[in-house]
């Protein structure tokens, strides 16, 4: 006979460690939660590469806010958050609510399958384990599944390769080492700055240029932690309705400005540094392309007056339109090619090849390296639901409902796939929002789903096909009258071969919570069918 559950929750990172607790110890289910991880952290455990940081406005605001008490007693220490940090606060989370002791960790989850007569979900593990429950919940990240290139004889390089996304624990040299990295997004704007520093040489093999803003990190004094601490339920607040950053946004009109205005508030903003630029200049940046090609050529020209020579500062400028892919935050990475150590190659003009056992070749010849590191992203946010790839009613795969189009309701429910619920599944807000306040939101949801079942006597429930397509136009809409679709991105699907082209994520944050919560204040009907609940055995 398998484990009883009220709740089965896949997934220890922000989202899942917060599910947990609130599951648990406020609305007193009985829960078990798995992770394939060796421990808390989700994303943050997997992602150790060399100067990996929170990649948004951050401290203290990447973290959660349920807790006043958690809010005063922990110290951050950077207004830019490292991971290494992220990872401890975590820890301290875990420890704090006692919750490692219902995790599973080094476990994953083989096979999860609902049984209609039961109304109940099956979980079986990579450790033998079975185990069951009323609600699934899938906590399992939106960037977890590396993507990885197949050239020709990858396979055959001799030399170690690391993926950004999974990064040994153990510490990686590169003294003396000629290392190759593939990709820069994020995580490759983040650690060829920290590589260089040490390698013999880095060549840097860039798909698409990209445009970044400087972090300006810098130690918070303890003025600062006084003031937010003070003033922590009205920053809740403020993220809350401010699409998850307590900021203000600029509401004047791009037009309304002269030339000489608009630039001077580019230039106080890029001082200021942080995403700011994008979500302070105007709220038509990634509506107009003109305002946005305004932005995008400012940020240009301070590419080229960092990089020192002209063909390899030409080589880095972005074409396209700025803030369609994921903004990036950086600490001298467009300095770090004035460095004699390091050389870049454009795959637009010189394309890889293939792999030997030595090095890589591109179109132009053979570099030969000691190391490869690939910072080409993942498979996001469809990507860990695929590969759990739960059977639902009729034993039916989530890959096959998902070949062609990833439908969801409300970015957290599936028709076919009663009593699962994703946190930051596609088609909500997910990395458009702040993730863990997000988080704490969308399980706030599931619980009152939870409670109204229970008090209605209803044993499941799952969105109608209809909600489903309907929400899938409503979310492509507001993304079609972005720039964001005129982009290749992970937002779009466009970075992993064969992908389905579909925009992931609901472009409304505060909006968005507003309505889910209407939904559930008017009990689940607006898009939902239930079933009463039936009273089976739970073991059979
Ligand atoms: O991945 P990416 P990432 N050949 O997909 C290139 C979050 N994050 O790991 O642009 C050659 O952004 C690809 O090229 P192109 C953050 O939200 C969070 O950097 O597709 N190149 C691109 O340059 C971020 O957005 C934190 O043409 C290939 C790069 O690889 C998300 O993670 C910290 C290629 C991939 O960039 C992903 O960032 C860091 C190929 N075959 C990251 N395939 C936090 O703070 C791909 N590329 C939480």
């Amino acid at each position: 006979m398998s484990d009883q559950f009220d709740a089965i929750i896949i997934g220890a990172g922000f989202g899942g460690l917060y599910a947990l607790h609130h599951l648990r110890d406020q609305v007193g289910l009985s829960v078990r939660s798995y992770d394939g991880a060796g421990g808390v952290g989700g994303t943050w455990w997997y992602n150790r590469y060399p100067g990996a940081r929170v990649d948004a406005p951050s401290s203290p605001f990447y973290a959660y806010t349920f807790s006043q008490e958690l809010v005063d007693e922990w110290e951050w220490t950077e207004t830019q958050t490292a991971g290494p940090d992220v990872l401890a606060y975590l820890e301290h989370v875990a420890d704090k609510f006692d919750l490692k002791k219902d995790i599973h960790f080094d476990t994953w989850i083989d096979d999860a399958r609902y049984d209609e007569h039961t109304q109940r979900w099956t979980v079986t593990t990579s450790t033998g384990e079975t185990a069951s429950a009323r609600f699934l919940i899938c906590a399992t990240g939106a960037l977890f599944v590396a993507n990885i290139p197949d050239y020709p004889g990858i396979d055959e390089f001799a030399g170690p390769i690391h993926h950004t996304g999974r990064w040994p624990h153990e510490p990686v040299s590169f003294e003396g080492k000629r290392v190759a990295v593939i990709g820069t997004g994020s995580s490759g704007v983040q650690s060829i700055p920290e590589i260089a520093k040490t390698a013999e040489h880095v060549t840097v093999f860039q798909r698409t240029p990209q445009y970044t803003l400087p972090a300006r990190n810098r130690p918070l004094t303890d003025e600062e932690r006084r003031e937010y601490r003070k003033d922590w339920a009205n920053l809740r607040e403020s993220m809350n309705r401010r699409g998850g950053w307590p900021f203000k946004t600029h509401a004047g009109k791009a037009a309304d400005h002269t030339a000489e205005e608009r630039r001077a508030r580019y230039e106080e903003l890029w001082t200021e540094g942080g995403m700011h630029l994008m979500i302070n200049s105007y709220r038509s940046v990634l509506m107009d392309p003109e305002v946005n090609e305004e932005v995008s050529e400012f940020v240009r020209e301070k590419i080229r007056e960092k990089v020192e020579d002209a063909e390899t500062a030409r080589k880095l400028l972005p074409d396209y339109h700025i803030g369609t892919k994921r903004m990036i935050l950086d600490n001298g990475y467009f300095e770090t090619y004035n460095r004699d150590n390091v050389s870049l190659v454009d795959l637009r003009e010189d394309p890889i090849e293939r792999f030997t056992e030595s090095g890589v070749v591109t179109a132009n010849g053979e570099h030969r390296i000691d190391m490869l590191v690939l910072a080409t992203g993942f498979d996001a946010v469809s990507g860990s639901m695929l590969k759990i790839n739960p059977k639902g009613r009729g034993g039916h795969p989530l890959a096959d409902k998902w070949g062609d189009r990833f439908d969801t309701y409300l970015g957290m429910m599936i028709a076919g796939y009663p009593n699962l619920f994703m946190i930051h599944g596609p088609g909500a807000p997910g990395v458009l929002f702040t993730m863990p306040l997000g988080g704490e939101r969308h399980t706030a949801w599931i619980a009152n789903c939870i409670r109204h079942l229970d008090e209605t006597g209803l044993g499941a429930i799952e969105p109608t096909e209809e909600a489903e397509a309907a929400w899938d136009r409503e979310i492509t809409s507001m993304a079609e009258r972005t720039l964001y679709m005129r982009t290749n991105s992970w937002y779009t699907g466009a970075n992993v071969p064969g992908k389905p082209r579909q925009f992931l994520a609901h472009l409304q944050g505060s909006k968005y919570f507003d309505r889910i919560n209407a939904i559930a204040d008017e009990g689940f009907v607006d898009g939902f069918v239930s079933e009463e609940r039936r009273s089976v055995d739970a073991s059979v």
